[in-house]
């Protein structure tokens, strides 16, 4: 079986993770310093988010070079050490691939804005405008239309994201060329692998349709997600690239379906490794409106997740399983609890989905319980997708602490706030002004503290991470949902020819019970793990205590 299987994969956000230089960035350097703790973890494989060349209006998902490291960041010394030093201590490290877009301060772009003759002019799409505006009614994920006007060409660039982020044109052989060679570039010096940005993004529909708003206006997705050729562009670069390297592949896939994630993964197929979506993640935007306070549908978040793990298994494709990561609020200020039941409900969140088939991906700070910083004002935020929705709704009219509600549960910061490591100045991540605010809970909620005590979300992770390496029923294993219908509890089996996991997770802050299915009841059960440091037994009905969680292995 591929290594990637039995893997945990610990995302990196370096802006926010360690700074050594006391600028209030976080480095490489920074990373380094910190294998040791990911390796206690139980951590096989990191993740680092974009650490190339970049004006940073999107953090690093605006690349000027893939070939160089942004200066804040260090040198390319620093990440060829940081490479040595994560493989001494047996663990891998996969790189952030961003080719959907480039920065417009790329050299491509520089030259292919010039004139309609420019050398890399084609490397990028370019449209004529209509009736004086832009091509397509399209918008642009972060606000406004997704096209440019270019004065010196009297056209149109697209940018999915933002205006600083042009869409590259994967029609062109050539564009597709550099984007291989460039891959070989970072496989060559000894990296495991690629986490594939918006990936299911790279074909556009070559007609440019306006969208017709059936599901809102200037929607345009269906025009670009998983596109006419994207399968052929990743059968391409696993042809020319993937298949000459043991690496782990995990593309990003905005808006996508099963079916296209069974084909991205399968690996029949040839493409990827597996597959991130964010249907889980979508259940407390009412009406897919993300820009609006709710609860979360806790129904709904069952039945998707229930559904992907059943179908993908069905498929032979790979899920990517996670609860966090840079782009989404902190998972237990989310669907869990940030006060008297933070230990329990943090700890309950992972079981459920650390007993998932797939790979589990921990985001910074996650696997201690970090929470979003519940920031109060405009001030404090930094992401350009949330200022730009602020002056959106501000210029609609809508009431300032109405705005400031929607983005202290939805906006990205909530994830990209400085990992807490200790309970000093700045929560020991610098010896500067942090870019962004440390979150005010930092005191209580630390990385030290977490390694001084034995009942710690921490050591909770370390557990569920040994745990899967030490059952290949939470690999191979098939899924069966059980009671959909219940208010509170998430209950799921996991079966391997005789042997079954059953996972009992109570999402609410009251006591429930669970009517276990004959059929369970009657096995032997032995206790996995619980969040309640109970010795439990399993019984007909199984009461529940606030956020609790179970897990049990029946023979
Ligand atoms: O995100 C892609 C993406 O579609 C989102 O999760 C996005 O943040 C959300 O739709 C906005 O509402 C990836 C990166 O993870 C993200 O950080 C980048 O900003 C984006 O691509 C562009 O490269």
């Amino acid at each position: 079986m591929e290594w990637w299987r039995t893997s945990t994969v610990y995302q990196i956000y370096p802006k926010s993770f360690n700074d050594t230089t006391g600028n209030g960035i976080g480095d490489l350097q920074g990373i380094i310093e910190k294998l040791d703790y990911l390796k206690e973890l139980g951590i096989d494989v990191i993740w680092l988010t974009p650490i190339y060349a970049s004006p940073q209006n999107d953090n690093g998902y605006d690349i000027s070079d893939y070939y160089a490291i942004h200066e804040d960041y260090g040198t390319m010394a620093d990440f060829e050490e940081l490479l040595n030093e994560t493989h001494k201590r047996g663990m891998k490290l996969i790189m952030d691939l961003v080719v959907n877009h480039t920065s417009t301060e790329h050299q491509w772009f520089k030259n292919a804005k010039l004139s309609k003759q420019a050398k890399y002019r084609d490397f990028y799409i370019w449209k004529e405008g209509k009736e004086g505006g832009a091509p397509t009614n399209w918008q642009s994920k972060f606000g406004g239309s997704a096209w440019e006007y270019n004065e010196a060409t009297d056209d149109y660039y697209l940018h999915l994201f933002d205006v600083t982020q042009a869409d590259l044109n994967w029609e062109n052989e050539q564009l597709r060329k550099h984007v291989y060679e460039m891959m070989h570039f970072w496989f060559n010096k000894g990296i495991d692998g690629f986490r594939l940005d918006v990936i299911n993004l790279i074909s556009k529909d070559q007609r440019f349709p306006d969208d017709d708003g059936s599901v809102a206006p200037g929607d345009g997705r269906k025009f670009y997600t998983d596109g006419p050729r994207v399968h052929e562009y990743l059968q391409e670069m696993n042809r020319e690239v993937l298949a000459k390297y043991d690496s782990l592949t995990v593309g990003e896939m905005s808006s996508t379906t099963i079916e296209d994630c069974i084909r991205y993964s399968n690996p029949k197929q040839r493409e990827l490794s597996m597959t991130f979506n964010f249907h889980h993640l979508k259940v407390d935007y009412p009406n897919g409106e993300k820009w609006a306070v709710a609860d979360f549908d806790f129904k709904a978040l069952k039945q998707i997740l229930s559904e992907w793990q059943v179908r993908m298994h069905e498929g032979g494709g790979w899920n990517a399983l996670f609860w966090c990561n840079h782009d989404q609020p902190r998972v237990v200020s989310r669907y869990g609890d940030e006060d008297e039941y933070h230990n329990q409900s943090a700890k309950m969140l992972a079981a459920t989905i650390h007993f998932m088939q797939g790979t589990p991906y921990v985001y910074q700070g996650e696997e201690f319980g970090m929470t979003n910083p519940n920031f109060t004002s405009i001030d404090d935020y930094r992401d350009v997708e949330s200022l730009n929705v602020y002056a959106r709704l501000k210029e609609e009219g809508v009431p300032e602490e109405h705005i400031l509600a929607i983005l202290k549960q939805k906006s990205r910061d909530n994830s990209r706030t400085p990992v807490q490591w200790d309970s000093s100045e700045q929560a020991g991540f610098t010896t500067g002004t942090p870019w962004i605010k440390v979150s005010s809970n930092y005191k209580e909620i630390n990385a030290k503290k977490a390694l001084s005590d034995p009942n710690s979300i921490f050591y909770f992770y370390q557990k569920l991470i040994a745990l899967r390496k030490k059952l290949p029923i939470v690999t191979t294993g098939d899924y069966r949902l059980l009671v959909p219908e219940h208010d509170h509890v998430f209950a799921y089996v996991r079966t391997d020819g005789t042997e079954k996991l059953l996972v009992v997770s109570n999402f609410y802050p009251v006591n429930c019970d669970f009517e276990c299915p004959e059929d369970l009841v009657s096995l032997k059960a032995t206790q996995l793990i619980s969040n309640y440091n109970q010795k439990r037994k399993l019984e007909k009905t199984f009461s529940l205590k606030p956020y609790e969680t179970v897990a049990f292995q029946l023979k």
